[in-house]
């Protein structure tokens, strides 16, 4: 009630000073709308974007000139995470700003519960139109809470897949495989992509909604696999794929968990070109969504709405690419759980600065809320990332978290990160301890180390608190007996 009546007295006040302006009737009322409302959130999202593959994350080959122009106007994470490096769990973990185990996330099969509140709840009460553009991975096809679908991943709604698939089979084409050794370029026009069908929707959306407070997910299934350079992107980066450094020393490291997942894929088998020649594909594929997102944040230019917008940029979780020996994600290592993450709000937040504390996904429901100037719900898990952002926390004692049960050894599995060390922590195979601040490419496992006993007794005992992995054990049995 209190918020109401101060927005409507500062609608009045703003009235009062465009009196004289010399701005049409119509307008004016739209400035004086949009004056006295909460700002709009556009929510950028792909998948599967490795947080160290963008030029503003210092990356020599990748050139992604859109983010980087959002990084230049706000705050740009180098520590990010995902809350389960995979689709279903992370995203879910991400609307509800809960952890992947109190909501039940457990595989990309699981649905979240009808009563469980979302950020587009939490926004709708604030009188927000809210939209999910694109793949949000709800396996049950329902919008929990998101009020505009018109282009979705499931169920009834209009699929971002179609416009491809009529063409493929207009053409009697078939789209390659997920396997790296599969990499190629399209050869169907850009504009039956997914992504580019999404962004269409997204400046639709923008358009329709200009008036009224706007929270809309612009969500891409790309740099995703298969590793296929959409077509005018392949030009791009021909030849110039790169081998990352993997060495024998991180083979012999991998946890039970990758070395399954390595041997299912044939991942080992790969050969140098063919590492190169998906390199090379997926850094296409992340310059394609740049060059998407740039279209919408032009339509939101042309709007005059940059200013009162909120803008995010994050992904569900990373993607190897052939670090670690490894492909795809499904780990914790800084390519599988890592993200990047930028948050550009330039009238209330700091801009073109980085932020080393850790954060995660988790943490953008809460941060949105108190951005927008709305209560934060109580019982969300994540924490707030203003008093990071505006310098009033040093994020020196932040922490975040990841867990894992998926395939392919269903091991529960939890990774806490510190300002300084990342640990790894399994049910049913050895714990990892990497020194983040000397060794980035968590080469050097030191949770065997006796100089690190203490670090790791105090990491373990802080994974496993509140840690509820004995519901995934229980969810598994019911699974079998059903
Ligand atoms: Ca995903």
């Amino acid at each position: 009630m209190q918020r109401k009546m101060t927005r409507r007295k500062f609608i009045g006040a703003a009235g009062v000073g465009l009196a004289g302006a010399s701005l049409s009737g119509r307008e004016a009322h739209a400035q004086r709308r949009r004056e006295g409302r909460p700002p709009n959130v556009l929510f950028l999202m792909t998948d599967e974007h490795s947080p160290h593959y963008l030029s503003c994350y210092g990356h020599p080959i990748v050139q992604t000139p859109v983010l980087d122009g959002l990084a230049r106007r706000g705050v740009r994470f180098t520590s990010a995470y995902c809350q389960n490096p995979i689709c279903v769990p992370s995203r879910l973990s991400l609307i509800t700003g809960k952890h992947p185990y109190e909501v039940g996330a457990w595989n990309n099969s699981c649905a979240l519960d009808d009563d469980e509140p979302t950020i587009a709840h939490a926004l709708n009460e604030q009188g927000y139109v809210t939209g999910a553009l694109g793949k949000m991975h709800h396996v049950d096809g329902k919008r929990h809470g998101f009020q505009v679908r018109t282009i979705g991943d499931k169920g009834a709604d209009h699929q971002y897949r179609k416009a491809l698939n009529e063409y493929l089979e207009a053409h009697n084409m078939k789209r390659a495989g997920r396997h790296p050794n599969e990499a190629c370029d399209a050869a169907w026009p850009a504009e039956v992509e997914p992504e580019y069908v999404v962004a269409e929707q997204a400046v639709k959306f923008l358009d329709e909604h200009r008036d009224k407070p706007f929270c809309v997910w612009v969500s891409f299934p790309k740099p995703h696999f298969p590793f296929i350079a959409p077509t005018g992107f392949a030009d791009m980066y021909r030849g110039k794929g790169d081998l990352p450094r993997v060495t024998e020393q991180m083979i012999r490291n991998l946890p039970k968990h990758s070395v399954e997942y390595r041997k299912k894929y044939k991942m080992g088998e790969l050969t140098p070109s063919q590492i190169r020649l998906a390199r090379e594909k997926y850094y296409s594929m992340v310059s394609f969504v740049d060059m998407l997102y740039g279209k919408v944040l032009d339509k939101l230019d042309e709007l005059g709405l940059r200013d009162d917008t909120i803008i995010v940029y994050t992904s569900d979780h990373g993607e190897m690419l052939g670090e670690h020996g490894l492909w795809y994600k499904n780990c914790m290592f800084e390519s599988g759980a890592g993200i990047p993450m930028i948050i550009s709000f330039p009238k209330r937040l700091p801009q073109g600065i980085t932020m080393d504390a850790p954060v995660g996904n988790i943490d953008l429901f809460p941060t949105l809320m108190e951005l927008a100037g709305h209560k934060i719900p109580d019982a969300l898990s994540g924490s707030s990332l203003v008093p990071l952002m505006t310098g009033k926390d040093d994020g020196s004692e932040r922490v975040t978290f990841a867990d894992y049960y998926a395939h392919p050894l269903q091991i529960p599995q939890r990774m806490i990160r510190t300002a300084r060390w990342k640990y790894w922590h399994f049910i049913g195979d050895e714990p990892h301890l990497y020194d983040m601040a000397n060794d980035l490419e968590e080469e050097r496992n030191l949770a065997a180390d006796a100089k690190h006993k203490d670090v790791v007794a105090e990491l373990r005992e802080r994974v496993l608190d509140g840690w509820d992995y004995q519901a995934f054990q229980e969810y598994q049995k019911s699974r079998r007996k059903g």
